[in-house]
């Protein structure tokens, strides 16, 4: 983050009355926690915030107080807009032409941490892309003390929730020695990390089905390659079914990593319509996650990446991605 950057995000944001933040269509922890954070930083500099989001906010984060807030439509009246998490047009399905041609004719900016993407946000005028950070949410609180945002406990708190989301608690290699540090800055300021786990994972518990369901995808989950990788399909019926209460992949994917000799764990899902996505998760030793997602023009982190396709058949793109991870395994 250099001070170019910022001087120039605070020029834009200082002269803005009212700024469009947006998340990609695949919203999770931190790009929920960044938007809400920044909507709560910038209501304190008197600057209205906008939250968009081209899909329905998945049940998992809605423990992040202000997912309420976000709406599917891009307003006709704002200033300046901000990408929080998110630095690929391949994410954005959702916008119209006439919503990147309203983006277009105004500032706007991309804060991320992900790695250069081959599909560049085509409309942003800034990118703060910093992948050293282990969560937007962090690069953002690194960004407001620089410019010294006012950044109150509940947005310290929401800050705290992009880093335990993406870092799975602080325990994947994107927490650094400076994710700690930061961490102990955000207790030290009063966030009590205790209070939101609690709050996650009592929102996050299952229902009698979901836990049933549970066990059905565990069942018909399967390992290939010795065991290193495993992979479940989950159908449009089940998405249907159990998707609205909860994430299916969210279900397993932590089990198979937790299985014997897995290095990569992936979770299929078939829509009726032909496209099917794919979650895939690796375990320590086995950073593969962007590679494969990649093969198939997704993206990611090493540890945890995802990818959807059209126009191809389950069994084909199956055993193309079991293949691919293989390779990719042999390769490390
Ligand atoms: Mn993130």
């Amino acid at each position: 983050m250099n001070d170019q950057n910022t001087d120039k995000l605070n020029s834009i944001i200082e002269s803005s009355k009212t700024v469009l933040i947006l998340q990609a269509d695949n919203p999770d922890s931190d790009s929920l926690g960044s938007a809400v954070a920044l909507e709560n930083i910038f209501d304190k500099l008197g600057i209205e915030a906008i939250l968009y989001c081209g899909v329905d906010i998945p049940n998992y984060i809605k423990y992040i107080d202000g997912w309420d807030r976000v709406t599917k439509d891009i307003p006709n009246n704002f200033d300046a807009s901000i990408l929080v998490d998110v630095s690929t047009m391949t994410l954005f399905e959702k916008l119209s032409e006439t919503d990147i041609r309203k983006l277009s004719s105004k500032p706007s900016i991309v804060i991320d941490h992900h790695t250069a993407s081959t599909n560049p946000i085509t409309f942003s005028d800034l990118q703060i892309i910093d992948n050293t950070n282990a969560s937007t949410g962090q690069l953002i609180y690194a960004i407001g003390k620089k410019l010294n945002w006012p950044m109150d406990k509940k947005a310290l708190e929401l800050i705290a929730n992009t880093i335990l989301g993406d870092t799975q608690g602080l325990t994947n290699d994107l927490a650094t020695a400076d994710t700690y540090r930061i961490m102990a800055e955000l207790i030290e300021a009063g966030v009590n990390r205790p209070e939101l786990e609690n709050k996650r994972k009592e929102f996050n518990k299952m229902t009698e089905a979901i836990f049933e369901f549970k066990a059905d995808l565990m069942k018909k989950t399967h390992f290939a390659y010795n065991n290193k990788i495993s992979h479940v399909t989950i159908s449009q019926s089940e998405i249907n079914q159990y998707s609205p209460s909860y994430n299916p992949s969210a279900l397993v994917l932590p089990e198979m990593l937790q299985t014997e000799d897995v290095l990569v764990a992936i979770a299929f899902k078939e829509y009726d319509d032909g496209r099917i996505t794919a979650a895939i998760r690796c375990n320590p030793g086995a950073a593969i996650a962007n590679q494969l997602a990649d093969h198939f023009g997704g993206g990611g982190h090493t540890y945890a990446s995802g990818f959807k396709v059209t126009n191809m058949d389950i069994e084909n793109l199956r055993k193309e991605c079991l293949d691919k991870a293989q390779e990719l395994l042999i390769k490390l």
